[in-house]
């Protein structure tokens, strides 16, 4: 690889020189009989052609990019504020569509249009002050228009008003793996800190902190449908990002500071399993395993374990170091009760600590 690209310098290089060289000869102001450099009739002709098939292969490029993956799209957003996230991502890719689909066209056409020819002239035309006017003010009006709806929308989602029943989760990265600590009766986290950590206490939560008592922590991130959810983010050590895309949320985790982000998740896991959207998704990633699998097993390898239901994760977004891409916590979306239930089975701070 290295040598490819080391190959690829060298020949750019050259091209370079030989460019430079062919325009220091031109300026040199030979006479148009003698150089073969100025472009006649037939090169403005093939030139102008050239012009129209790469519009005409951008819209083809265009177009295929959107049937080829767009069934990557995420599904219908399965958060409160997903919906007004997912308008802002819509409306400004259809605007930006618009305009280059018509910009594209105006470049490409005109080169053809207005390519050189013999005894063709082009016509002084100093400045028109009403069409700078309009092709000024338009781009000014319409770009404010989206950044302004953009900030809206971000404010919206950012400054949250905490819910009386919101529930207060520690999103807590280390590499590479994420742990969920629930407040508990009181509702409220313990103090933790780094220099805490030890033996169960892999969170550093300060065993003199009487709010820390209660905490729960978990592998497995449960959250209750509709009652938001707010979410304080730690980390051990490194940069990290909680990337939870079907809930349209991301946030840094910033090791020595606590960052946070909120929704309310509106679709239960149950649910999103019985959509179609899912269904399909999950009918064609089997039919890839199970070619895999085939092939895996011809090579005298293991098949592949069976893979039956979709469950949401929250990812690391952050590229933190050679385990990264598999740094993951399953998130379970259910009703209160189940909710409460199953966090009836998990242990309490002191319970673990007494355990120890
Ligand atoms: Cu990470």
């Amino acid at each position: 690889m290295t040598v490819f690209l080391v190959l690829i310098v060298i020949i750019l290089f050259a091209v370079a020189i030989w460019q430079m060289s062919k325009i220091y000869a031109l300026s040199k102001g030979s006479s148009a009989e003698d150089t073969q450099d100025v472009a006649n009739g037939k090169d403005n002709r093939i030139n102008a052609k050239l012009m129209v098939m790469f519009m005409v292969f951008l819209y083809f490029l265009m177009f295929y990019c959107f049937w080829h993956y767009s069934k990557f799209y995420l599904p219908e957003a399965s958060s409160a504020h997903g919906g007004k996230y997912d308008n802002l991502m819509f409306i400004s890719i259809a605007l930006i569509m618009v305009v280059q689909v018509i910009t594209q066209f105006l470049l490409h056409f005109f080169s053809y249009k207005y390519k050189g020819e013999k005894g063709k002239r082009a016509l002084f035309y100093a400045d028109n002050d009403k069409l700078e006017f309009i092709w000024t003010i338009i781009p000014v009006i319409v770009l404010a228009g989206l950044i302004i709806y953009g900030l809206f929308t971000w404010s919206d989602i950012m400054n949250f008003e905490e819910d009386e029943d919101a529930l207060v989760v520690e999103l807590y990265a280390q590499r590479f793996n994420w742990k969920a600590r629930y407040a508990g009766e009181d509702n409220i986290l313990g103090d933790a800190n780094v220099r805490f950590i030890e033996g169960v206490n892999q969170l550093g939560i300060d065993p003199s902190d009487a709010d820390g008592k209660d905490d729960v922590v978990t592998q497995e991130l449960h959250l209750p449908v509709g009652r938001q959810v707010i979410f304080k983010l730690r980390s051990q050590d490194v940069l990290h990002s909680a990337y939870m895309p079907h809930f349209r949320a991301q946030m840094n985790v910033v090791p020595g500071m606590i960052t946070q982000f909120s929704f309310t998740p509106t679709v239960t896991t149950e649910e999103i399993r019985e959509t179609e959207y899912m269904q399909d998704k999950m009918r064609t990633i089997q039919e890839i395993r199970k070619e895999k699998s085939k092939e895996l097993v011809a090579a005298g390898e293991p098949a592949l374990d069976s893979y039956d239901e979709f469950d949401y994760y929250l990812l690391c977004n952050k590229i933190c170091g050679a385990s990264h891409y598999n740094m993951q916590m399953k998130i379970i979306v259910e009703s209160q009760e189940d909710y409460e239930a199953w966090l009836e089975t998990q242990k309490t701070f002191e319970a673990s600590i007494a355990q120890q």
